[in-house]
Order: structure tokens, then C-alpha cells, then sequence
């Protein structure tokens, strides 16, 4: 089981490096390994395991996080509107996006980060991310506003990006033109 001892911080070379593409199809072991994400991203969510293990809530994890740099990542959240995204993603990829940015009213946080950075973190409103999830099965996610954003915050991993490498560092609440505040679920900074 993954827990918090597991989560490589920032500051290790590793969330700064370019992961590798996952061999498809993927092998057992990375295929239980990104499983294994997954669930520890259902945990941190779990009031009683979350305390039992100390686990920081959070909705998405990449590969690069617990040290390993390949190309895979997992989400579990709703959205507003009630629907959920829960699944592991191979070899992700965003085949187009919209010129509107966004960003989130509360800022972003980091489960590889353990300080709190202000700021607003400018990402596309609009992506079309095409992957290999966790069925085996060829997708293609058409997402918009608060998932749009947690999808570029774990791409973003696998490319050494961190979410504070798109704050302005001059204007941190700076909101540049053809921007809109996503409002939705800004309480949750994880
Ligand atoms: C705020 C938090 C996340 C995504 C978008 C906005 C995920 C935080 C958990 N992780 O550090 C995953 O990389
Ligand atoms: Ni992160």
C-alpha cells in the first residue's frame, strides 16, 4: 500500500525530469502499480483510512511522484455536475486545447509540495487528452474547467513541471486577458 513516506518532495530530480513512455501494452507491473496509485488516491479520500495512515487528500498522482519516471498518472474525483473520474492513464498525451485559459479561484496544491504557494496557475480551459487507461482500452477525453485543470496538474508531472511554474512570479493574482476564474470546488487545494 502507498502512504505518505512513498511521495518523493520537491526538490528530488525526478519531478524535474521528462518521464519515459510506458511500453504498451503495459506490463503487469506497471499496470499494478498504477493501480496502486489509484487507490491510494481513494484513501487519502477515505475519512478513516485517511487518518489511519495519515494521508494527505489529494485527486490525482503521477508516477513521477513516488519516484518512478514513467508516463502514467491517476485521477478520482466529481465534478460538479456529479460525474466522476477515477482511472489510471498510460502514456497520456493532449491533443488539442483551447486558446481561453483558466485557473483556480484557491490556487493549486501539491502532495509533493508541503508549503502553501499563493497564486493563480494558468492552464487551458479547454483539452482533448488522448491515453491508454488502466481497461487497456484507447481514450479520448474531451475536458473542460476543474477536471481540465487536475489533468494538466498530473501531465505537468511527467514533464517535470510543477504547478507554481505557472504563476506569474512578477503578479501572482495577475488574470491576463482571455481568462476565466474557475470557481468550482476552489476550496480544495489538493
Ligand atoms: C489542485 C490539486 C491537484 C490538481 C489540480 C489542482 C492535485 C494535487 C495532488 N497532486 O500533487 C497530484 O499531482
Ligand atoms: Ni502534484
Amino acid at each position: 500500500m502507498i502512504t505518505m513516506k512513498d511521495i518523493v518532495l520537491e526538490g528530488d530530480p525526478v519531478l524535474m525530469q521528462v518521464a519515459k513512455d510506458v511500453t504498451m501494452p503495459p506490463s503487469k507491473e506497471d499496470k499494478e502499480l498504477l493501480k496502486k496509485m489509484l487507490q491510494f488516491i481513494k484513501n487519502s479520500q477515505d475519512e478513516e483510512l485517511a487518518e489511519k495512515y495519515n494521508l494527505r487528500e489529494g485527486v490525482g498522482l503521477a508516477a513521477p511522484q513516488l519516484g518512478v519516471s514513467k508516463r502514467m498518472f491517476a485521477v478520482h474525483f466529481e465534478d460538479v455536475n456529479g460525474e466522476t473520474y477515477s482511472d489510471g492513464y498510460f502514456n497520456p498525451k493532449i491533443i488539442s486545447h483551447s486558446v481561453e485559459q483558466t485557473f483556480l479561484a484557491g490556487g493549486e496544491g501539491c502532495l509533493s509540495v508541503e508549503r502553501d504557494i499563493p497564486g493563480y496557475v494558468h492552464r487551458y480551459a479547454r483539452i482533448t487528452l488522448s491515453a491508454t487507461n488502466l481497461a487497456g482500452e484507447k481514450v479520448k477525453l474531451r475536458l473542460r474547467g476543474y477536471p481540465a485543470i487536475v489533468y494538466q496538474h498530473e501531465l505537468d508531472h511527467l514533464n517535470g513541471i510543477m504547478f507554481y511554474d505557472h504563476i506569474n512570479k512578477q503578479d501572482p493574482f495577475n488574470i491576463p486577458e482571455n481568462t476565466k476564474v474557475c470557481d468550482i470546488q476552489s476550496a480544495i487545494k489538493d
